[in-house]
């Protein structure tokens, strides 16, 4: 329960009696910023704990651990199919390396713009027949065989129970983020009996959360009985409720970000997410707003668009000032310079290029709504 939902609270509620203490009065306003496990933390605050932040940014989260460790043990299957100690992988770092450039080659210009950032993957169907496939006798560098193609499919079609989808895979545009956490084998993994972080990550979830069992096995699982089997786990740490009813009343705002190339948190789940607590109040914008990060990574990590701005600033100024953030600008740095600046606009809006001005250029820009 701690891990799940009570410990941020807590410490909420510790640090206010500590400030409460030492000022002699309590804080005007208090926020929350979080990502990956911290943004699933961000929203069982708003969910259960509505008065302990004024104002909460919520980046790449984490919502249901089921589907997402399920998605890791799935993934983990498809890249290790026997199971064995000594199995290497079926998709090895030279073909993510050409799986991105084939990836980039077809579909990075669709936006308008050559920089290795897909705009809106939401709008892209994949075409696998641009993969070349290698035939059997002739496996080599500038193909793909048959089983790294079922690897790449697991990976962008995510996890389907009974026929239909569980959790949604990867966008297109991800596919730099793969290697590291789903396809490098770790021998810091190793030590939980999988070859790879989010291997051992899957699992131990199922160990430990769902199944009390260290000697588990994902090979021997039934996927059929996840519904019933992680029930229980579910009920204290998803945070997949869409009830925020309390948050709204006690004028809590909400500032949801996620990176479109995120290889962690698919952001079709966030967005997934997000229309199923629109759909529970259609005044949710007023309170809680989605932005889709084109070429974000996870946190920070693997980051190919840009992704650098003032959350909090943006938060604040919509807590304490009542100025809803219409439009964030994000930028890219190398060597402390800013390269890259674009606008993001609150989902369903999108940033579109106009087509001829600088693409660092955040005026070269303008808001569409899907
Ligand atoms: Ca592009």
């Amino acid at each position: 329960m701690n891990f799940g939902f009570l410990a941020v609270h807590r410490t909420a509620v510790m640090s206010k009696a500590i400030v409460a203490h030492y000022y002699g009065s309590q804080p005007l306003y208090s926020y929350f910023i979080g990502c990956s496990r911290g943004g699933g933390q961000a929203l069982m605050e708003a969910q259960r704990y509505p008065d302990d932040f004024n104002g909460i940014v919520c980046s790449g989260p984490l919502i249901d651990w089921v589907g997402y460790t399920l998605e890791c043990i799935d993934n983990y299957k498809a890249q290790f199919p026997v199971g064995t100690e000594d199995e290497d992988g079926v998709l090895t770092y030279e073909k993510t390396k050409l799986l991105q450039n084939i990836v980039m080659d077809n579909y990075d210009e669709f936006d308008g713009i050559k920089d290795n950032i897909i705009n809106d993957p939401g709008e892209l169907t994949l075409d696998y027949t641009i993969f070349p496939i290698c035939t059997k006798e002739m496996p080599s560098d500038d193909c793909f065989t048959e089983d790294q193609i079922k690897v790449i499919k697991t990976f962008y079609e995510g996890v389907s129970v009974n026929n239909s989808e569980f959790y949604p895979g990867f966008p297109i545009g991800s596919e730099s983020g793969w290697y590291f956490p789903h396809l490098m084998t770790d021998t810091s993994s190793s030590k939980f009996g999988q070859k790879t972080f989010f291997g051992a990550f899957g699992s131990q979830f199922f160990r430990y959360f769902v199944f009390n069992n260290p000697d588990w096995n994902l090979y021997d699982y039934d996927f059929s009985n996840i519904f019933r089997d992680t029930e229980y786990a579910a009920s204290f740490m998803n945070a997949t409720s869409t009830d925020y009813r309390a948050f709204k009343k006690n004028g809590g705002k909400m500032i949801i970000n996620q990176g479109w190339a995120d290889f962690s948190t698919t952001p079709f789940k966030t967005i997934q997410y997000y229309n199923d607590i629109k759909q529970a109040d259609s005044e949710l914008e007023d309170y809680i707003r989605l932005f889709l990060l084109p070429g974000g990574g996870h946190c920070g990590i693997f980051d190919i668009g840009p992704t650098g701005t003032d959350w909090l600033e943006y938060l604040r100024d919509w807590v304490e000032n009542d100025n809803a953030p219409e439009k964030v600008l994000v930028t890219k740095s190398e060597n402390n310079k800013v390269v890259m600046t674009r606008p993001v606009f609150p989902y369903p809006s999108k940033a579109v290029y106009d087509g001829k001005g600088d693409p660092n250029d955040p005026n070269s820009f303008k808001e569409v709504r899907k």
